[in-house]
């Protein structure tokens, strides 16, 4: 390696980005990585020294699960030393969830992590992988006084980094896939590559990285609508081992105010299990007392998502019940940034 140049780890878990069609029925499965990186003669040409692992079977991201992020955070930690910077190549669909996941396994992380997929195969000719790739890695070798300039999770994708933890993918159809609307994007590619660094998340650079991989999935995520069943409610909530919910509600936090619906969620919480509200909107805060409509959830201590996306809320709640928090501390714990996810 050259020493002189960045180490990047390229880390393949599958996706579009490495998929062909099935010349049968059309439809698009994973494909081995060694042909993926044929594709690109290019990224021989960047300023950087580039190793690569992969997934032993790639998946489409639909078949994301925590076991899966344990892999991708095992594999960063036991390279951590030797590279000043990750890319994960991943499937678009559930991309926000794995990053939202990392950022918060990933405590004191000083290196970028930033993933990145495609709509389109790297082997389609219309594609928008090349471009994701090739930024990505040059994203995640950028240093200032030789350090990392990029010190997070991040998502890359077409033309923009953003902080992982506040996207979501809003289309399955145009290249520009993902969204951060609570939070500005971290950087853009123009001509030039832009940096916004008042955006940058500055960890405390003297703290060493903390690799978390215990994730409890015993979580639910409600999303309310006008007519939603008490029965199907009740069934959700009483779910044996349930530990905490995401209740998506509408507007600023707003649910309804039926005696039923507020005795269960009282009940719910009784029984220790948290309740976190995030709002159905793609943008905006919950803010419980602003309406009538969330004061009570605000009085009996349902939890507020705040500005969090509903992706970083999942996995949020998932690493938290994982740490073993105490209910007395909870609240104030979910309440509180802890990696840029929320205001
Ligand atoms: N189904 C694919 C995946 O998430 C979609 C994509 O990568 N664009 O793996």
């Amino acid at each position: 390696m050259n020493k002189l140049q960045p180490n990047i780890l390229l880390i393949y878990t599958g996706g579009t980005i490495g998929m062909i069609k099935n010349a049968n029925t059309g439809a698009l499965k994973s494909f081995d990585f060694n042909n993926l990186l044929k594709q690109i003669p290019e990224l021989k040409l960047l300023s950087c020294n580039i190793s690569t692992v992969s997934f032993e079977n790639p998946i489409d991201s639909s078949n994301m699960n925590p076991k899966y992020w344990v892999q991708i955070a095992e594999i960063i930690e036991k390279h951590y030393d030797q590279f000043d910077g990750f890319v994960v190549l991943h499937g678009s669909d559930t991309m926000s969830y794995s990053a939202s996941a990392l950022s918060f396994m990933l405590e004191n992380l000083a290196k970028p992590v930033i993933l990145t997929g495609s709509q389109l195969p790297i082997g389609d000719l219309r594609t928008d992988a090349k471009e994701n790739l090739i930024t990505s890695i040059q994203m995640a070798s950028l240093q200032l006084r030789n350090k990392p300039l990029i010190r997070e999770v991040g998502l890359y994708f077409e033309y923009k980094l953003y902080r992982g933890n506040r996207t979501t993918k809003i289309n399955a159809e145009h290249f520009e896939a993902f969204e951060s609307l609570n939070y500005p994007h971290l950087a853009e590619s123009g001509v030039h590559i832009k940096i916004n660094k008042e955006a940058l998340f500055a960890p405390n650079a003297r703290k060493k990285l903390v690799v978390h991989k215990t994730l409890d999935n015993n979580i639910a995520l409600i999303k309310l609508f006008p007519g939603i069943s008490e029965i199907v409610l009740t069934s959700i909530l009483e779910t044996p081992n349930l530990k905490g919910v995401v209740l998506e509600t509408y507007g600023a936090g707003n649910a309804t105010t039926e005696d039923w619906f507020i005795d269960l969620i009282s009940k719910t919480l009784k029984k220790g299990i948290h309740v976190i509200n995030v709002t159905q909107c793609s943008g905006g805060s919950v803010a419980m007392g602003q309406y009538e409509t969330s004061s009570q959830l605000k009085n009996l201590g349902v939890i507020s998502g705040k500005d969090i996306t509903t992706e970083a809320a999942i996995t949020k709640l998932m690493y938290l019940i994982g740490e073993k928090i105490s209910n007395k501390t909870f609240k104030t714990v979910f309440e509180t940034s802890l990696r840029g996810e929320m205001a």
